[in-house]
């Protein structure tokens, strides 16, 4: 036994939606005939013209193939709000949550599909047609979900670029994937501040800096009055003041893509990972349902955000499909102060809390106050995702939060897996605190070593998955050979996911986080690389490394070493100037905690940085740096350790 185990509680268990004593046998046909589990769960979404062919995917890695449901018809947009008009039309779809504490409305499946069809005949007026890409830089507000459903409605492509971001992250992403329109906000609200997204949307467009934006649609959510340019600037309540609810989903085949979602890889520009219809919208319905053991009634809440994967596969597309109430929260856990998220719970009558480590251990810094005056009772499932969760966190969450009644899901996937990988099943397994534990179904994960050796047993390695799922993404937005490169060329012939696993004696897994150069932030994926040539776009700077180091509450802290520029001084004024450069160039959640002047960086002879050895100064570990002797000036080192912060 690697750990004690926490026993899913047995009322749970026996009252699941899938049948504990099914699920083996589920699991092992889902893995030895794909193709008949699929065909059979395929049927849980709402086709036009049913599927003849189900799996059809190789892994070869100069020819990735992946298609799911081929022949199949649907439309994402009508399985989330259509087909539910004839049984709940008047059951809550959304509840939302404002920032300030006073504000909240409940939308129904009537009034979704009211919004999402004049918004939809609003884009079309706009020019918007099937197979266009538009933007969508939103709060977290219903009409956030409501411009991602419109879109799906009319077959075009949704980007949401996440509310943090800075204008030069939006104008990039705007214009890798060439887009038409952008959806915005006038401002968000967070932590009863205002975030100017329109103010920053302005500035990503000035000058012609998106030359393929034809219009920017601005919902009026605060009574701030901001700049307005009347070539581009159309109101929202303007757009669809006549427009009726008349608005045919459009036939899309299986496919056909839903959406690009940007995001960190280890290398310069973001990618855009792509995802599809029909494979998409099976697999997080389904994941969505077992791994939350979702009930007609529940109110479910997963508290990220849409601007990542994590909100559109579980605060919109999953739930919205399975016909749940998901509940929208605008604002941050510890405003108006740590009790927030108890109270919501309380308030709403929450029974499904998923949430990220980050927030875990924000509210356990302030002990238990995070729960005072709050009974927490209606919750029956705690999840987690984002990033490792760390046993004193889990202890935490599980006890504080979830008065040691709920059991957790800690949820291990990707932007690129679409939907949860390895969870722990409220029917099929225990817990333990740290551990992901179990593949979903469909899901082969396999441990490699660096050269690519299958290991067999207790060990640890390289996560790879041998084999497709429907929710996989396809490509990369334009860039099919990037894709591949990026996920099937390091281990031949199976899907690389960049982190590293252990399995236990148990045969369950364990994610240790990322082994390439992705830092996990809080949650957020950032590339070292996109950070370092943030830092080299300034004047005063001629090199930059960037590493992740070892962070009490954020999981990983940035730490940079930066070489100036010869004749430039090195003060405490250039470093603030730095940080607030990076804020700006990139976003907030790039701040780097520590900079550290470089006057030189450890190079091997053919010029790479060698990082691991940059890891081990920040974490200050450098009695065991390791290997030396490749650098091409092993006294660089000597120096960074002497003139390490805080040492
Ligand atoms: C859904 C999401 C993906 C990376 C992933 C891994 C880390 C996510 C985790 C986890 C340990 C978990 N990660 N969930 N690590 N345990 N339960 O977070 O997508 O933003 O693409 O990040 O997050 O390192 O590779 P994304």
């Amino acid at each position: 036994m690697a750990q004690a185990k926490y026993p899913m509680p047995a009322e749970l268990k026996n009252e699941a939606r899938l049948d504990p004593a099914k699920y083996q046998e589920m699991y092992n046909q889902s893995i030895a005939d794909p193709d008949t589990f699929w065909s059979q769960h395929g049927k849980r979404i709402t086709w036009f013209t049913p599927y003849g062919q189900v799996k059809n995917t190789q892994f070869d890695k100069d020819n990735v193939k992946i298609e799911w449901f081929r022949d199949g018809t649907l439309n994402a947009c009508y399985n989330c709000v259509d087909r539910h008009l004839p049984e709940r039309a008047d059951k809550t779809a959304i509840i939302w949550e404002g920032d300030d504490v006073d504000e909240q409305k409940h939308i129904t499946y009537r009034e979704l599909h009211e919004q999402v069809t004049r918004f939809a005949n609003g884009l079309k007026k706009l020019g918007v047609k099937k197979g266009h890409r538009v933007a969508i830089y939103m709060p977290m507000v219903p009409e956030a979900a409501y411009a991602m459903l419109a879109c799906a409605r009319l077959g075009a492509i949704h980007s949401v670029i996440f509310g943090g971001f800075s204008p030069n992250a939006i104008a990039d992403r705007v214009n890798d994937c060439e887009a038409k329109v952008i959806i915005t906000a006038n401002e968000g609200r967070r932590g009863g501040k205002g975030v100017p997204l329109k103010a920053n949307v302005d500035k990503a467009v000035a000058k012609g800096a998106c030359p393929t934006v034809d219009n920017v649609v601005v919902f009026k959510h605060t009574d701030t009055q901001g700049d307005w340019n009347d070539d581009l600037d159309v109101w929202w309540h303007e757009l669809i003041g006549d427009c009726d609810t008349d608005c045919p989903a459009e036939v899309m085949f299986a496919e056909d893509p839903l959406f690009i979602l940007y995001t960190s890889g280890s290398t310069g520009t973001p990618k855009g990972v792509l995802h599809s219809t029909g494979g998409y919208m099976v697999y997080v319905s389904m994941t969505h349902e077992y791994v939350f053991d979702i009930r007609e009634d529940d109110i479910y809440w997963c508290a990220a955000d849409v601007g990542w994967i994590t909100g559109h596969s579980y605060i919109v597309y999953g739930p919205l499909a399975n016909g749940t109430t998901t509940l929208m929260f605008e604002g941050v856990p510890t405003y108006p102060d740590e009790t927030r998220i108890a109270k919501i719970i309380d308030k709403h009558k929450v029974n499904i809390l998923y949430t990220a480590p980050t927030a875990i251990r924000a509210l356990m810094a302030k002990g238990d106050a995070a729960a005072r005056g709050t009974k927490r009772d209606s919750l029956r499932i705690l999840g987690s995702v984002g990033e490792p969760i760390n046993p004193e966190a889990w202890e935490w969450y599980h006890s504080v939060i979830g008065n040691s009644q709920c059991p957790i899901m800690d949820t291990f996937w990707q932007t690129e897996t679409g939907g949860i990988m390895i969870s722990p099943l409220p029917a099929a397994s225990d817990m333990k605190p740290g551990a992901a534990m179990t593949p979903f179904f469909g899901v082969r994960p396999a441990l490699v070593d660096n050269e690519g050796n299958h290991l067999e047993g207790a060990s640890s390695g390289n996560l790879v998955i041998l084999d497709s799922w429907p929710g996989q993404a396809r490509t990369l937005w334009g860039d099919h050979e990037r894709f591949e490169q990026t996920y099937f060329s390091t281990y031949d012939g199976v899907y690389f996911t960049g982190d590293g696993a252990r399995i236990d004696e148990d045969g369950d897994l364990w994610i240790t986080g990322r082994v390439d150069d992705v830092l996990n932030v809080s949650g957020h994926r950032l590339g070292t690389a996109e950070i370092e040539s943030a830092l080299v776009a300034h004047e005063a700077v001629a090199e930059a490394a960037v590493v992740g180091f070892p962070h009490d509450l954020k999981g990983q802290g940035i730490y940079v070493y930066v070489t100036v520029v010869d004749g430039v001084d090195t003060s405490d004024e250039l470093r603030a100037e730095l940080i607030k450069w990076v804020r700006q160039e990139l976003s907030p959640i790039a701040t780097p905690d520590h900079i550290q002047w470089a006057p030189g960086l450890p190079k091997t002879r053919s010029g790479k940085i060698m990082r691991r050895i940059l890891r081990k100064i920040a974490a200050n570990e450098h009695e065991s740096l390791g290997d030396t002797s490749t650098l091409a000036d092993p006294s660089v080192v000597e120096s960074l350790i002497d003139n390490r912060l805080n040492k």
